[in-house]
């Protein structure tokens, strides 16, 4: 009896060990009641909203302002569900915004800037747990009320003993296999798609349709789905952002890189001005969900004559291994930044990388390569000479450092 006394407290200690360690982290449902980041760029310019996540509904959901520049924002959501809404205004630097939430699901979150509006949508989910996970949990408390059942009686019956001790094998057991079993789907998640979706067509438009430099005009692709036609208005938030979209003027003195508002489903919008006359390439990054991602690709003129250009950049001083870059191999390129760097987009570093005649666009990330330094590791596929640009964020500021490097057959 000694002996089954003894099992049965040093049981009792390892049930009270496993119930205080955090839950094991299931990251397949991160996205359920995790902050989504989305930027987009208004007129005034860029602004991260941060709409945190939910752990149920109803609740408020706090959307707060991250930018450089002061904007303010005014909100509106909408349920797609039952068309129930809720509005509030946030500010870059001011507490965040509560809005009302009652369903999970799809969702549109209206925001205006100035006299520009974008309309992102969004689905709010709540995590829930597998069915697994209530097997494992309800086997732990049978053990534990068997083992605390037997230390109340101040004795264990082999009954009891046995039952405990079965109860807090399938507990155990589930555990163990947990990170095999499937994750629950979050509630309000879409219905999966049985097959994989077709890539968007897209297609650039201007508006004006000849845009002039030095004034304001309107970069817009549509999307359409490359099976039905119909607008494409599924896009993945990826990188922080629907879609990244990169100008540059056929020369490459000129660099934008910007994210589009959505202004109507499958069509994205974003406010430009240029300084120089000429033929300009425009590269949108999108990834349809449950989809590849995709570049698609287009070209405008803008007339006029050459306008003072504030957006001239300093140029990157970068060091290559090996310094003398070959088609079809990588290239290591670390460069010296100035402060100590922040995120941005999710990332410490950015660069994009575009041959001379544009038909090639590579987007490499970097790493930290020390508080002050990037590191980008890439492969360009033919010989001759790429422009690059180095983007990163440090002192509250998005930096653009452009260089150029001749690769090798
Ligand atoms: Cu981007």
């Amino acid at each position: 009896m000694k002996a089954i006394n003894g099992a049965m407290r040093l049981l009792a200690v390892a049930w009270l060990v496993v119930l205080s360690l955090p839950a094991p982290a299931r990251a397949h449902v991160v996205q359920a009641g995790a902050d989504l980041r989305v930027t987009q760029t208004f007129e005034t310019g860029e602004v991260t909203l941060v709409i945190a996540g939910l752990s149920q509904v109803p609740a408020a959901l706090r959307v707060a302002a991250e930018a450089a520049d002061p904007a303010s924002l005014q909100l509106e959501l909408r349920s797609l569900t039952d068309g129930s809404r809720s509005s509030g205004s946030a500010s870059v630097g001011q507490d965040p915004a509560a809005l009302w939430v009652t369903h999970t699901g799809p969702h549109e979150l209206r925001v205006r800037v100035g006299d520009e509006v974008s309309m992102i949508p969004f689905r709010v989910l709540v995590p829930e747990s597998a069915p697994w996970t209530m097997v494992m949990d309800g086997a732990f408390l049978v053990t534990g009320l068997l083992l605390v059942g037997g230390v109340l009686a101040k004795s264990m019956s082999r009954l009891l003993m046995s039952g405990a001790s079965a109860a807090g094998a399938v507990a155990v057991t589930v555990m163990l296999l947990g990170p095999y079993l499937p994750p629950a789907q979050p509630e309000g998640s879409a219905p999966q798609a049985e097959s994989g979706r077709p890539y968007a067509q897209g297609s650039f438009s201007t508006q004006p349709a000849r845009p002039v430099t030095g004034a304001e005009f309107t970069l817009i692709l549509r999307l359409a789905d490359g099976a039905t036609g119909r607008p494409v208005d599924d896009l993945a938030v990826h990188h922080e952002a629907p879609a990244h979209l990169v100008v540059t003027s056929e020369n490459g003195v000129i660099f934008r890189h910007v994210h589009p508002l959505r202004t109507a489903p499958g069509v994205l919008a974003v406010r430009l001005s240029l300084p120089y006359p000429g033929r300009y390439l425009a590269y949108a990054e999108i990834e349809r969900q449950q989809s590849g991602g995709q570049l698609l690709t287009g070209a405008f003129e803008v007339s006029g004559t050459a306008q003072p250009d504030a957006s001239v950049q300093e140029v990157a001083m970068p060091s290559l291994t090996p310094p003398a870059p070959v088609a079809g191999s990588p290239v290591t390129i670390e460069v010296a930044t100035e402060g100590q760097i922040q995120l941005w987009l999710g990332m410490p570093g950015h660069m994009v990388v575009r041959s001379r005649d544009g038909a090639h666009l590579a987007h490499a990330h970097g790493t930290a390569a020390g508080p002050s330094a990037l590191r980008f590791t890439l492969t360009l596929p033919e010989p001759g000479r790429y422009l690059a640009w180095v983007q990163y964020a440090a002192g509250g500021r998005l930096l653009t450092r452009p260089f150029t490097m001749e690769v090798d057959r």
